[in-house]
């Protein structure tokens, strides 16, 4: 990775508020499939946004719930990994550090974030369909092997559908999240994409908000996004390589080696 930009390093060291927005790439090196890359086994031919809406879950209740069932086992099965981590220690050397995440797992919750600003739901968190209810999440969902097709469970208050704990496309976010990342965007000095195709809104607007308010922009992804031209730095690599060198470059103390 090339140098960091000192301009880069001066802010993470002096900003008082401090946004981090990730997507599924900062999930990827825990072993769990970003959004947009080939879907694997019994999900192969399909496109996980087709699966993920809720058209789908009307049309076919039991093969969308069993997919969401078996991401849900593969994160209960996968650890956070070092850009979780470091996002985590992050807020321990920033005054007002906000994670927003379009992530649907708890990785970075297990990795030791507080409060986590989930803007597309969390697959922790099935509800029910009809009343809203929450639901508990079923014990052991099945990962190997995936089940194609699972009924939903029947909420205890109505009996009606549960679904999965997530924000399908078509569907608004959660208001209330979305109005604190409206809010954090808009106030940020520094914000930093991690993960994240920005394709899908209108999270990815919090960039564009971001930039308008000023903020300094950072984006630290395995591609480009095309968004290139509007961020002050971008960083090309895997985020769980990236961002520990960036906090060990801004905060060298704190991550010297104890001497042999
Ligand atoms: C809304 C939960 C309006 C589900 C997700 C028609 C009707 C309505 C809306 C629309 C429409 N047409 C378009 C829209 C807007 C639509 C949208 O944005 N579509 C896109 C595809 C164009 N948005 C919506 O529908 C939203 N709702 O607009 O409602 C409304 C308002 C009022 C009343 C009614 C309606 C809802 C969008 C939320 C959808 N739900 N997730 C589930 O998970 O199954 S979105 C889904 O995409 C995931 O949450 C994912 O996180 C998110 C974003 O994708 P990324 O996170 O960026 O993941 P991706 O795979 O794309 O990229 C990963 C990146 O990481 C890559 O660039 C890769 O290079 C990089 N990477 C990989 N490995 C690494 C890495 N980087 C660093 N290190 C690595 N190791
Ligand atoms: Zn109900």
């Amino acid at each position: 990775m090339s140098a960091l930009d000192p301009r880069l390093l001066q802010r993470l060291r002096c900003a008082q508020r401090v946004v981090v927005f990730t997507g599924a790439g900062v999930s990827a090196e825990s072993g769990v499939p970003t959004f947009r890359e080939k879907q694997s086994g019994l999900w192969q031919r399909f496109d996980p946004a087709e699966l993920a809406t809720p058209a789908a879950f009307r049309r076919d209740p039991a093969r969308v719930w069993a997919w969401y069932e078996w991401r849900r086992a593969r994160i209960l099965a996968a650890q956070p990994n070092a850009a979780h981590r470091a996002i985590a220690e992050l807020a321990r050397h920033v005054p007002q550090l906000t994670l927003i995440t379009q992530n649907v797992d708890d990785l970075h919750e297990r990795a030791g974030s507080g409060e986590v600003v989930h803007l597309h739901g969390e697959l922790a968190r099935p509800r029910c369909a009809e009343c809203g209810r929450p639901h508990p999440a079923p014990a052991d969902p099945p990962l190997e092997p995936p089940q194609a097709h699972l009924d939903p469970p029947r909420c205890a208050s109505c009996g009606g559908q549960v679904r999965p704990g997530v924000v399908w496309f078509g569907e608004p976010l959660p208001q209330a999240h979305w109005q604190h990342a409206l809010e954090a965007a808009r106030c940020a000095e520094l914000f930093i994409c991690c993960g994240s195709s920005l394709l899908v809104q209108p999270a990815a607007s919090l960039l564009d908000l971001a930039i308008e308010a000023g903020a300094f922009t950072v984006q630290i992804n395995a591609e480009p996004t095309g968004r290139e031209e509007t961020i002050a730095v971008v960083l090309c690599g895997r985020a769980g390589e990236v961002l520990p060198q960036l906090l060990a470059a801004a905060w060298p103390a704190a991550h010297a080696k104890p001497a042999p």
